[in-house]
């Protein structure tokens, strides 16, 4: 619960005062007064040196016998300026540091320019990372900039508050957040046992999973636990999907989560295996409750997101932690059919129409072209169901932008593809905006003499932006536009085209354009709208 008597500075003195800091060193102006009372009132002593940069290497100092960071206060413009030297000195020398800046408000900077400069930019040049204080994100800021400075490589980290902040109640949550425990190797035994005993184990396998090519050891560990296996749209295949503990992916369809996160809240144990929560939207900030679930997250690098916490934190390779988590027994027991349901109720949702439309079309082409297809999904409406229905047997089968989103990636993803491997079928699927972001490169897929199947859902709009500004009651802005020939675009650019409209017409283009000589476009015609109720 917020505690309405703390001042977003006092959450700030007071992290700094748990993590062993109890000294605190600089000249203060007008700006800093806050932070100064606040840091006493922490329990932190405020000692006034002569000169800024004399205040960071006593900072230093205090590290050097305490081991907690050294903290300098510095106010705004001159006083800030009068630190860079000792601050850079600090990430050269690996020295962690937390230097504190008084600034105006950021409304004010508009017309107001005495002593005002960018200290952002310039602390962004010198240290590890530079926030700007608010008083909602307080404890947030407060708890980054500590774990940020005392890690591997330690060094400086700067905060900027600007003068109302400080005094600012402090909105959000008043207690911390227990950070995650690092696990040292030793500790594996005891992670193992918290995994052998876990009654519903469950694992979720993200991006660094795919980059360490982890896949058989997530596997093996899945089968050993009986865990079932949800991944993001970027570790879609790291277990074959047809496999019965795989759940298929997750990350930006509501209607997936709606199935997904009741299974996350049922498990007891939760295995993360190289899942950066990037990819994800909001339902999935803290999917789970610390207090009753057992959370392992092995990650690639420390957690700077606060996405979500863990009980334990083993920051390195995740192949190599499966392999040492794999435990000998299991006391795994989900509920009979459990998961098997979780798969028909997936099945069910992202079920093809009886007629057609874009999720008809998509099963069309998984079930036309062969097993061992490469696919590729731009962003949009279209990318959603497709990634929530494309089965993936192996890793990287459909990549995609999924961290970014961004437009206009299908195309050249499935080029660079075709380029490697010519003889494989290759297919890329994207909205009808999205290819024509990159048509151009059809010219550059005609140069190359590329088979690659470009798949085109045509639906004349945005969709996915038509969709949530319809579901804002908005009026329909900027969203819609006029239907393009595509199959012509293609035959102008020296590929093959065909235009679709059923199932036995698609059927009927994937086949010809897997014996082309060409590239081929195959524009599929579907409604507006036609993604309504479906991701
Ligand atoms: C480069 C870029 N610009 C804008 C967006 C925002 N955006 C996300 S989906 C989308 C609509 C894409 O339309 P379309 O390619 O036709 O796909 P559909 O949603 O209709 O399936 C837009 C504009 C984005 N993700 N990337
Ligand atoms: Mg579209």
């Amino acid at each position: 619960m917020p505690d309405p008597t703390l001042r977003a500075a006092d959450v700030l003195a007071r992290r700094l005062y748990l993590a062993g800091c109890r000294y605190a060193f600089g000249m203060p102006g007008g700006e800093v007064l806050t932070l100064v009372d606040a840091l006493e009132n922490a329990g932190i002593t405020f000692v006034l040196a002569r000169h800024e940069n004399a205040a960071g290497f006593m900072a230093e100092g205090t590290y050097h016998r305490t081991g907690a960071p050294g903290i300098l206060v510095s106010t705004v413009g001159p006083g800030a300026l009068n630190g860079v030297n000792v601050v850079e000195n600090a990430r050269q020398d690996r020295v962690p540091m937390v230097v504190l800046t008084g600034c105006v408000d950021a409304d004010m900077a508009h017309t107001y320019t005495h002593q005002v400069l960018d200290q952002p930019a310039v602390f962004s040049a010198v240290t590890k990372h530079s926030f700007t204080l608010s008083a909602a994100s307080a404890h947030v800021i407060a708890d980054k900039a500590v774990s940020m400075c005392m890690e591997e490589q330690q060094g400086p980290v700067h905060i900027d508050v600007p003068i109302s902040v400080a005094d600012q109640d402090a909105l959000g949550e008043g207690e911390l957040r227990p950070p995650a425990i690092p696990v040292v190797p030793s500790d594996v035994v005891m992670l193992r046992e918290i995994l052998s005993r876990a009654k519903r184990p469950l694992i979720v396998a993200g991006v660094d999973a795919v980059a360490q090519d982890a896949g058989a050891e997530i596997t093996a560990i899945a089968e050993r636990l009986g865990a079932p296996v949800i991944t993001t749209y970027k570790a879609k295949g790291i277990m074959p999907e047809s496999h019965k503990l795989a759940m298929g992916g997750a990350g930006l369809s509501p209607l997936a989560d709606e199935i997904l996160l009741p299974l996350v809240a049922e498990a007891d144990v939760v295995l993360c295996l190289g899942y950066d929560p990037i990819e994800m939207r909001a339902g999935w900030q803290n999917p789970w409750d610390l207090s009753h679930q057992t959370v392992i997250d092995v990650t690639a690098v420390p957690n700077h997101h606060y996405m979500h916490h863990a009980s334990y934190n083993v920051v390195g390779s995740c192949r190599e932690t499966a392999f040492a988590l794999l435990p000998e027994y299991s006391e795994a027991n989900w509920p009979d059919g459990r998961l098997a349901q979780v798969k028909a109720d997936l099945a069910n949702v992202f079920a093809p129409e009886p007629e057609w439309g874009p999720a008809a079309a998509i099963a069309t082409c998984q079930r036309v072209l062969p097993p061992n297809t490469l696919a590729s999904a731009d962003s949009g409406a279209h990318r959603i169901l497709l990634s929530q229905m494309w089965q993936c047997e192996f890793p990287r089968a459909l990549v995609q932008s999924s961290g970014l989103c961004t437009m206009g990636c299908a195309v050249p993803l499935a080029m660079g593809q075709s380029i490697v491997e010519p003889n494989r079928t290759v297919v890329s699927f994207s909205g009808d905006a999205g290819f024509l972001m990159v048509v151009g490169e059809l010219a550059t897929a005609a140069d190359l003499g590329l088979k690659t199947i470009f798949v085109v859902f045509v639906d004349a709009s945005l969709a996915l932006i038509e969709l949530k500004q319809r579901g804002r009651q908005m009026k329909n802005r900027g969203v819609d536009f006029g239907r393009s020939d595509f199959a012509a675009i293609a035959r102008a650019f020296g590929g093959a085209g065909h235009c679709v409209r059923s199932t036995n017409e698609l059927t009927e283009a994937l086949n010809t354009a897997q014996m082309a000589d060409t590239f081929t476009v195959i524009a599929v015609e579907i409604e507006k709208g036609a993604y309504d109720g479906r991701i």
